[in-house]
């Protein structure tokens, strides 16, 4: 199969999961069809491409702000490839900054829960253990597709203790819980922090036993479009991936792949620039970046949309 087919599909069929690293393939597929390109068919083969990644996950600002950012820098083959190794060599920086800020945050000799995949998150916890803390995650499986598998794997692999459980039993094992942390696809302006299906409803338990909720996540997650009035998609997934629809003929199957979690349920965002409330966070981002590029991150999002 085409490499470039290959990415789209590994992106729609969560082989590759997790935002920072759907980012990073659609940097990549960029990056093929870039290097496939002469200068004179580049800028058509790269819209058509960038169009077609971003599709493939609906809830995914930061891949959005990849592909703007690709967009930007269309001016010759050579600019877009130095620009693209920029842009991967930032998302990394962030990244330590986060480690280093939420490594902080993890309880010496206590217990942390989180729920599905995010490698942001893993590298929080990896930190954490490299400075000599020493603790237990708790890993909820996240049906229907088990990501839980993952970050339980790449915790064992740096020496963390895991406790692996189903996620209808994350209200139990809540109770004795120093950290609730997970990732984020999407924080909204208003502070509102979509993640994988169940989040909520795990801050929502957090709170009933004062565990405080972080979200380790990088600005690129901050959705600039909702400070434009528009609304966070909320992608939905083939419902095949819950129950086989002929076991249950006649019954509506539904297959939301995230939810909302409001602000007054979050304690901090891990950022790279800091640590902040989700009320102030998307304030913090806009100081820090500017609202210059709006108008090009709108007319992508429009593109996904008009699908
Ligand atoms: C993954 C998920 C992760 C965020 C953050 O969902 O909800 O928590 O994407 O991940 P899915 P990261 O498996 O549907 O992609 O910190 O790696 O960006």
């Amino acid at each position: 199969m085409d490499e470039v087919q290959k990415i789209l599909d590994d992106i729609r069929a969560l082989r590759v999961q997790g935002a920072r690293n759907v980012a990073l393939a659609a940097l990549k597929a960029v990056k093929i069809v870039a290097e496939r390109s002469s200068d004179a068919d580049l800028v058509d083969n790269v819209k058509n491409v960038v169009l077609e990644l971003a599709r493939t996950r609906p809830t995914e600002p930061a891949m959005r702000d990849a592909l703007t950012y690709v967009l930007r820098h269309l001016s010759s083959k050579e600019e877009l490839l130095k620009a693209i190794d920029r842009y991967e060599d930032e998302i990394r920086e962030a990244e330590e900054k986060i480690a280093d800020y939420g490594a902080r945050r993890v309880p010496d000799g206590g217990v942390v829960i989180t729920h599905c995949h995010s490698t942001t998150v893993v590298r929080v916890l990896t930190r954490a253990k490299e400075v000599g803390k020493e603790f237990r995650v708790v890993v909820t499986e996240t049906r229907p597709k088990y990501q839980g598998k993952i970050t339980a794997r790449e915790l064992l692999e740096a020496g963390i203790p895991v406790t692996y459980i189903v996620d209808s039993a994350a209200y139990l094992f809540m109770r004795d819980a120093d950290l609730y942390i997970t990732g984020a696809d999407a924080i909204t302006s208003d502070g509102y922090v979509v993640n994988k299906i169940g989040t909520a409803l795990m801050a929502l338990a957090a709170k009933r036993f004062d565990v405080p909720y972080c979200v380790a996540a990088s600005t690129l997650k901050y959705d600039p479009v909702t400070a434009a009035g528009f609304e966070e998609p909320i992608e939905e997934r083939d419902p095949s991936e819950v129950v086989d629809p002929s076991e249950l003929p006649g019954a509506e199957i539904r297959n939301p792949a995230f939810d909302v979690t409001p602000p007054d349920l979050v304690d901090g965002i891990i950022s790279e620039i800091g640590v902040y409330a989700p009320q102030i966070f998307p304030a913090m981002v806009a100081q820090q970046k500017g609202v210059s590029d709006l108008e090009e991150v709108i007319a992508l999002f429009e593109l996904v949309r008009q699908k």
